[in-house]
């Protein structure tokens, strides 16, 4: 049976426009606004980070927190849509401007391990039991600040604190090797992957591979999936582009290199990802100059651009592809790659 695929997205990937260098070029929308396309745009999940569901979550009680987080399920659930995941966003408060899990005070510490605790609680409350970690600033800006050993110690320990407090809890990592910290402490899979058996239940840490953020580790984005995938640990991907060595960019899957595009399609379709119910989701942005007539442009473009390349990686003829393999004639192989895309 051919893979269906459910393509998931997030309130961040329709923004204003704004970006370090200059403010806003289109109006913020909210919540309600974007479900709204999300969902008449054919979007069958949402991504969320904790203060997406509930804005200013740190002045409200854990309960209001929850009864909040309820209502945002109800009205995607309305819409025709699910949760995907629920990620703390421990890169904006105060408390974690050194860093969170692994901040040099003990009082940011307890706070990024409460607010990772909360929001698995969310997760569970919106009916996902899937929490992304994107560790943005649990990495060094001057190496001599911090032991690596005890960031992985103190990494461990917040994950064990979010294990505990519910068995079917599970943690993706999302890895990224730079931006904003100078150096990352997990920047590949590989990484994430490992320190998942530092922890106290390993199967239920796994990892989320983003194109982009592969490239700007110098690998592959498709071997990243294939690792995870190896050890059935590849439990969502942030599919975009990335044009070299430089900052994060999130362009729309495919328009860097279609090529390696369809290779990512491609282990995506062998492993039939997708199948135990991991979404495909799109971790895209718009163009600073894109008007609001165009706001969702990106985030279609790249669906489509996977769904037409599930098509080519379908109709890709494997056992031509295995007789030049066979006889190491890879200089047709190549040939025969470009053809068919081109095709
Ligand atoms: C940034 C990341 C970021 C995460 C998101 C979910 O580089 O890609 O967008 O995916 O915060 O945790
Ligand atoms: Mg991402």
């Amino acid at each position: 049976m051919p893979n269906t695929y459910r393509f998931s997205i997030g309130p961040w990937n329709v923004s204003d426009g704004r970006d370090p260098y200059g403010p806003a070029t289109r109006p913020m929308k909210d919540l309600p606004w974007k479900l709204e396309r999300f969902a008449a745009a054919g979007f069958g999940a949402v991504m969320f980070h904790d203060d997406d569901v509930v804005p200013d979550l740190d002045e409200k009680r854990p309960q209001e927190v929850l009864a909040e987080a309820r209502a945002v399920r109800k009205a995607v659930e309305d819409a025709g849509m699910i949760v995907e995941m629920v990620a703390p966003r421990l890169w904006f408060h105060p408390h974690t401007n050194d860093g969170a899990f692994t901040s040099n005070d003990p009082a940011a510490r307890r706070y990024a391990i409460d607010r990772a605790v909360q929001a698995a609680d969310m997760a569970r409350e919106m009916g996902t039991t899937l929490c992304v970690w994107w560790l943005a600033r649990e990495g060094t800006y001057v190496r001599e600040a911090k032991r690596y050993e005890r960031a992985l110690d103190q990494m461990a320990e917040a994950a064990n604190a979010v294990l505990a407090s519910d068995p079917e809890i599970r943690i993706a990592i999302e890895p990224k090797p730079n931006e904003p910290v100078d150096v990352a402490y997990l920047p590949t899979i590989g990484h994430a992957l490992a320190f998942a058996h530092l922890t106290s239940d390993p199967r239920r840490v796994g990892a989320l591979v983003e194109s982009a953020h592969a490239v700007l580790a110098g690998l592959d984005p498709a071997d990243e999936m294939a690792f995870a995938l190896a050890q059935k640990k590849l439990w969502s991907v942030h599919l975009n582009d990335q044009n070299g060595l430089k900052f994060d960019q999130d362009k729309p899957f495919g328009s860097v290199s279609l090529r390696s595009a369809f290779d990512q399609v491609r282990v995506l379709e062998r492993n039939a990802y997708g199948s135990h119910g991991e979404c495909v989701a799109l971790d895209v942005h718009s163009f600073r100059p894109t008007s609001m007539d165009h706001a969702l442009d990106h985030l279609v473009n790249s669906r489509s651009t996977f769904l037409r390349l599930v098509e080519k990686s379908r109709a890709f003829d494997e056992a031509k592809a295995d007789a030049l393999i066979a006889a190491c004639d890879y200089q047709t192989l190549d040939q025969m790659v470009i053809e068919h895309l081109l095709g």
